[in-house]
């Protein structure tokens, strides 16, 4: 028989697990949401958010007052816990980039001390293949007394299933209803269970596959994406050398019916894009070759940007002997990791911003309207954060970084004759 899912518990609170908490609590369903930081658990409490997405704090306001949603930092029962922690790299050797179960680990042995027959538990975690196994493992060890899938299948009392977001940031609230869902349980059983929860609130569809299928699918999305941005940043570093407008080039070939390349950059940011790939190179290390070039082609980028921005800054000192490298302003627009969002998670913005002020003599000026102060990792560098206007009256060289609307109307008159590097091809005037 299947019993309704009354309550569930979303352990981890983070920028997937607090959206998914929301959701769920605004189909009316009682929400435990679980993190061990405190200071998170006590800003849902009072209804508010911790994290910076579009309309959240709304969502999380009404399902915190009308009693939908609560938070704590120990696992309650539950009739189906979600398990949406972070899995980072673990520390080791610079270059090494192994995924780190740890929080998997805890998370799973937090939750199986109040687990109960008929449970159902689905991780959520961009995890390496055989995750969830061993997450099932963690769970068994812990309490001896229900039966699992690993060793019970159909008849099992716990059900055990992978389910991967796969929402965009700053679009988390619609893509969370409406995109599809993949999901793979292990059994068919424990499918099942996890479309029946998913189907609270996806209008997408819920596709089934089993968990190690689930967790490479998650891993090939964005490894996909990944190799796709190191091929169009692979086409911009090949045109500039052949003076060739790549922005145009990628306009004229994406019009052949079955070509899309992406975008170039300054590189490639964020916690998934930058990230995932490592996991599949990190289980495959001899068979992933492509898939590690893309990102040590996407990871070289913003070394070559800063030699763009050295040459520009250079040419100028020769082309007028007054000009010394130590009096000229280099202003960096953007530090976010993509367009109309405040979030410098890997940024490649980031990363050029500071060995510029670390091998520049003159000044760096950084506007970035989505930031009201310098992340701390700029804060004891030679960077000064200014309004746009500011920065644009103010260089001799433009560092275009962040295709953010704003930047986007700049106009070509404000930018006079100042050096530009424009890394995002937003003033790039030729193309279809
Ligand atoms: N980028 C380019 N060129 C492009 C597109 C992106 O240089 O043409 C850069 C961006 O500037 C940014 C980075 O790539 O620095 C990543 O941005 P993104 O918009 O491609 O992706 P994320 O990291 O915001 O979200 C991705 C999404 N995955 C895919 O589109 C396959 C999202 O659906 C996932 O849920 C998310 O990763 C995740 O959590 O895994």
């Amino acid at each position: 028989m299947n019993l309704p899912f009354e309550t569930i518990s979303i352990v981890g609170l983070g920028y997937i697990g607090l959206p998914t908490a929301a959701v769920f609590a605004s189909r009316k369903v009682k929400v435990i949401g679980v993190d061990v930081n405190q200071h998170a658990v006590d800003t849902i409490n009072r209804g508010q958010i911790h994290i910076v997405e579009p309309d959240l704090d709304m969502v999380v306001h009404v399902a915190v007052s009308e009693g939908y949603l609560r938070a704590t930092t120990k696992a309650e029962p539950a009739d189906a816990f979600l398990i949406a922690v972070p899995t980072p790299f673990k520390d080791g050797p610079a270059g090494s980039h192994h995924p780190d179960m740890d929080y998997i680990e805890s998370a799973s042995k937090s939750v199986a001390v109040v687990l109960k027959a008929g449970d159902l538990v689905v991780l959520e975690s961009t995890s390496p293949v055989g995750a969830t196994e061993q997450l099932a493992a963690w769970l068994a060890e812990a309490r001896p007394d229900p039966t699992f899938p690993q060793t019970h299948g159909e008849a099992s009392d716990i059900r055990i299933a992978y389910c991967p977001e796969r929402v965009l940031p700053g679009q988390v609230l619609r893509e969370l209803v409406q995109n599809d869902r993949v999901i793979g349980g292990m059994t068919p059983k424990c499918s099942d269970a996890a479309t029946r929860l998913y189907k609270t609130f996806v209008q997408g569809e819920c596709v089934i596959t089993d968990a190690r299928t689930a967790e490479m699918c998650k891993l090939t999305e964005n490894s996909f994406r990944d190799v796709n941005i190191a091929f169009a940043n692979e086409l911009s570093i090949v045109c500039d050398k052949l003076d060739i407008n790549v922005w145009e080039l990628i306009k004229l070939a994406n019009r052949h019916p079955r070509v899309n390349i992406l975008q170039p950059g300054p590189g490639v940011g964020g916690h998934c894009i930058a990230v995932d790939p490592w996991f599949i190179v990190s289980q495959s290390p001899d068979q992933a070759r492509l898939i590690r070039c893309a990102r040590e082609v996407n990871d070289s980028k913003p070394a070559w940007v800063v030699d763009k921005v050295k040459t520009a800054a250079n040419a100028l000192a020769t082309a007028s002997p007054k000009r010394n490298l130590d009096f000229l302003t280099i202003s960096c627009l953007g530090l976010s990791f993509k367009a109309n969002i405040d979030d410098t998670r890997e940024s490649p913005a980031l990363d050029i911003v500071r060995t510029l002020a670390r091998v520049y003599p003159g000044q760096v000026l950084v506007a970035e309207p989505h930031l009201s102060s310098l992340p701390p990792s700029l804060h004891d560098e030679r960077v000064t954060l200014v309004p746009t206007d500011e920065a644009i009256e103010r260089a001799d060289v433009i560092v275009m970084l962040v295709d953010h609307t704003s930047f986007k109307q700049i106009t070509p008159a404000s930018i006079g004759n100042r050096a530009l590097v424009d890394t995002r091809g937003v003033w790039q005037t030729s193309g279809n």
